[in-house]
């Protein structure tokens, strides 16, 4: 019979379904492990090869594990709420709760077909009541703890999806989905208070065993700031405004203050400011500046006339203006101008003629030429600062911010996350308003509040969830009062829904509990994640924040929730990332069809390094159908009982170390070429044993698990074949087997063979040198002569020369 996977890889799935091999064991003794994938987002288009690469990856691991007699967590869900779907929908008429339950059972069939082996007894969906209820729960846990918030905020608001967006979805002013250019707006939302972890985010960091970029990636984003906050004293009032900076040291070369356009002061002191109207006017046309990319920007802003700022430090009037570089949700939202200094502060000082004043000059051994067009960023030595001349940089911040009262201060670039969405595919925000009683949060005995099956969900100019227009589920009895109420329509972010599903899979049908506390423990944290590279900030981040308050309610023993992650490379083709909208991707459907789940699982490890971006080629994917070929036909020259090959049985022990590690380490790329000269050694052999065939399917089936399972059911005992390759275990090595060949190295003494010794090839030029000089015949030639020079070849000779 023909290598057929159309004939056995159905089978094979079904009855790995059937028997539940692949289903984690609660209450289970001994070792365990948590391999999870970061769960997709349905989308009507599928998945293509290049999604299936980071599940090829856990799925092998898992198996692996499974055989090494791990108790192995592996599940898979649905992100399923979010604006593709709504965005889709729209479109096509078709209600999102439809599609999405369209596109995720395509999803899961594909998944199915590529022999991925899920504990789909765990399966959990985002949009089901059963589990947003929990989403909500957390929302009103984190409320009771006061980390939840209201207000007014400057939002990003994308004009096409109509919704607002987080400024993690906000890519160089453009909306990250659509990318249409993102305005400013200023409505009331909600925010989770991120903040307040700043510090225990930035530095558990150190404790994950994560690819280094990430972890950059995410410290940058928190972006720890040190620095100072400084008072300059307004003239002519007992106000004073609080600048925080960076660089304390160039006090004295601040030549003006810049307050941002909510500044309070303008508010404050109006009646002193004698162009209120043109301020005013300045305020309404800059609208709220909230992205972090202050420096592109072109830096515009008034002169507040009738109000001036006193320097500390020498006490000089200096003006101050309102603009729109500086932004009111960072520090206090004034900063101290110092052009000489900081290139955006010399951009506007040079717009509108104010003074630069030199008070740094680089310390020698850093002499890099001062350029007229650009501000001197860097530290050194003080200058034009009066007795702190001469000072250095770093002692001069101490100092300077000593002498005028300033305080030293720790600011992080890390907003609040504003999680409401102005759009109606998400999981409802459980508050109700009344007139009397004000915010009331949902009792948590009324939960889940539903999501309305609404056929009008068009988001409208409104600034207003579609939600608000559905009388019955707005219009509620307030749960204080009794008296009318309404709810509050906004839905969440998904990132919510995402920031503690992995907590659920422990314990999916729990009605009482998210999870409950003895579950999570026997399961988590997580051992192993593996997902894109594209989630460095946003889910990781969030997910990391909530584990740390589900901790400090002590609902979970641990504060970080992955332990370890791996991104995998991205597939390309045709030389482009593998997508959708360039037209470039392949289909799994079709190619399981041609070759089979195995071939394409094989083919996904084999094709590079599984952290880098590798091109898809349709040459390899035939070297690979190939090799599963040779596996197969292997089978006709199996023999029961002993044979006698050394060579073979070596080679095979080297690849069950080979293999193993290398499984270990993601370098599955390897492990796969390993097999590949293994099975060439076999398919020379006229005969090879039982025992060595077993070693070869067992080490592959994590891999290629439905030849390897069938191969296995074809050749096993009666009692092994009932049940699977994958309850038999991992195959051990015989570490005496794989001891390095011994080679033979010549020894000359001057340039004349006088011995040879057997030796490990890796031998240094030391070792063997003392080794030479040791031998009785070599001795006898060198007696008390001088040894001159050595020579040394590798794995070959080394003469001793007198
Ligand atoms: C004076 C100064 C002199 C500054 C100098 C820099 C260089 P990071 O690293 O981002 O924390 N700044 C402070 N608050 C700001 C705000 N709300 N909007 C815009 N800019 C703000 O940078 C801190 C520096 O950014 C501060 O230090 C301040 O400018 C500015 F030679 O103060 B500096
Ligand atoms: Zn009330």
């Amino acid at each position: 019979m023909e290598y057929s996977p159309q004939q056995i890889e159905k089978k094979w799935q079904r009855r790995w379904q059937e028997k539940g091999l692949f289903e984690a064991k609660d209450k289970a003794p001994g070792k365990k492990i948590s391999c999870l994938d970061m769960f997709p987002y349905p989308s009507a288009e599928g998945l293509h090869v290049g999604h299936l690469r980071g599940y090829t990856f856990t799925d092998v691991i898992s198996k692996k594990k499974i055989m090494e007699g791990f108790n192995v967590l592996h599940p898979m869900g649905w992100d399923a709420f979010g604006l593709p779907a709504e965005n889709y929908a729209l479109k096509t008429g078709i209600h999102p709760a439809k599609l999405t339950k369209k596109s995720i059972r395509n999803f899961k069939k594909q998944l199915t077909d590529a022999g991925f082996g899920y504990d789909w007894s765990r399966e959990i969906y985002s949009c089901d009541p059963e589990y947003y209820q929990w989403t909500q729960w957390l929302f009103l846990k984190l409320y009771e703890q006061g980390l939840v918030y209201r207000k007014k905020a400057p939002v990003n608001w994308c004009p096409s999806c109509k919704t607002v967006l987080a400024n993690e979805q906000v890519v160089e002013g453009k909306c990250e989905r659509c990318s249409s250019l993102v305005k400013n707006r200023y409505l009331k939302q909600w925010f989770f208070k991120i903040t307040q972890y700043a510090s225990r985010l930035l530095k558990d960091l150190d404790k994950l065993d994560w690819p280094p970029e990430i972890k950059t990636m995410q410290r940058n984003w928190i972006g720890r700031s040190e620095g100072s906050e400084i008072q300059f004293g307004v003239s002519n009032s007992d106000y004073q405004i609080n600048v925080f900076t960076t660089r304390p040291d160039t006090l004295f070369g601040c030549t003006y203050l810049v307050i941002s356009p909510q500044h309070e002061i303008i508010e404050d002191l109006k009646s002193k400011i004698k162009n209120l109207k043109e301020i005013k006017g300045y305020l309404k046309k800059s609208g709220f500046q909230i992205e972090r990319e202050r420096i592109s920007k072109e830096k515009t802003g008034v002169k507040i006339s009738g109000l001036r700022a006193i320097n500390p430090a020498n006490q000089e009037k200096i003006p101050i203006f309102v603009g729109d570089y500086v932004l009111k949700e960072y520090g206090t939202g004034a900063i101290m101008a110092v052009p000489a200094h900081d290139q955006r502060d010399f951009e506007f000082a040079r717009k509108h003629n104010l003074p630069i004043i030199r008070v740094i000059k680089p310390s020698r051994g850093n002499n890099r030429k001062i350029k007229n067009d650009k501000a001197y960023e860097g530290e050194g030595i003080l200058i034009n600062s009066q007795k702190f001349s001469g000072m250095d940089s770093s002692k001069a911040k101490e100092e300077i911010t000593e002498f005028v009262g300033g305080q030293k201060k720790v600011y992080y670039q890390l907003r609040d996350w504003l999680i409401s969405r102005q759009r109606y595919w998400g999981t409802p925000i459980p508050v109700i308003y009344c007139d009397k009683c004000g915010v009331v949060p949902v009792p948590s005995q009324d939960l889940p509040v539903k999501l309305p099956m609404i056929e009008d969900f068009k988001p409208s100019e409104a600034k207003k969830s579609p939600l608000a227009n559905n009388e019955d589920f707005l219009k509620v009895k307030c749960p204080k009062c009794g008296g009318p109420a309404e709810r509050e329509t906004d839905t969440m972010d998904t990132f919510v829904d995402s920031s503690w599903y992995y907590l659920r899979y422990t314990d999916p049908s729990n009605q009482k509990e998210f999870a409950s506390k003895e579950k999570i423990n026997q399961w988590l944290p997580v051992d192993l994640y593996v997902g894109g590279a594209e989630h460095a900030v946003m889910h990781l981040l969030y997910a990391r924040f909530i584990a740390k308050f589900l901790h400090g309610q002590e609902l979970i023993d641990f504060d970080e929730p992955f332990v370890k992650l791996f991104n995998q490379g991205l597939i390309y083709y045709q030389g482009a990332k593998m997508s959708k909208s360039r037209g470039n991707v392949i289909n799994p459907n079709q190619f399981i069809e041609k070759y089979g789940a195995d071939t394409m699982r094989v083919y996904q490890l084999f094709m590079g390094p599984s952290d880098q971006a590798t091109e898809w080629s349709d040459q390899g994917v035939i070297g690979v159908w190939r090799f599963l070929n040779k596996v197969w036909g292997l089978k006709t020259k199996v023999k029961n009982e002993k044979i006698k090959d050394p060579q073979l049985d070596k080679l095979v022990h080297q690849t069950i170390k080979k293999v193993g590690e290398d499984i270990e380490e993601f370098r599955f790329n390897t492990a796969v070429s390993a097999l590949m000269i293994l099975v060439n050694e076999m398919n020379k052999c006229s005969s090879i044993s039982l025992s060595n065939f077993k070693v070869l399917l067992k080490l592959l089936a994590p891999m290629a698990p439905h030849v390897c399972e069938e191969l296995w059911c074809q050749v096993a005992d009666d009692s092994e074949k009932i049940s699977s390759i994958f309850s038999e275990e991992w195959p051990p090595y015989n570490p005496q087997l794989i001891k390095p060949e011994q080679i033979t190295l010549v020894i000359q003494v001057n340039g004349k063979i006088r011995d040879k010794v057997k030796v490990d090839p890796q031998i240094s030029k030391g070792e063997a040198q003392k080794l030479a000089l040791s031998r009785p015949k070599v001795k006898k030639r060198i007696q008390s002569k001088k040894v001159k020079k050595i020579v040394f070849v590798p794995q070959k000779l080394i003469n001793i020369v007198t």
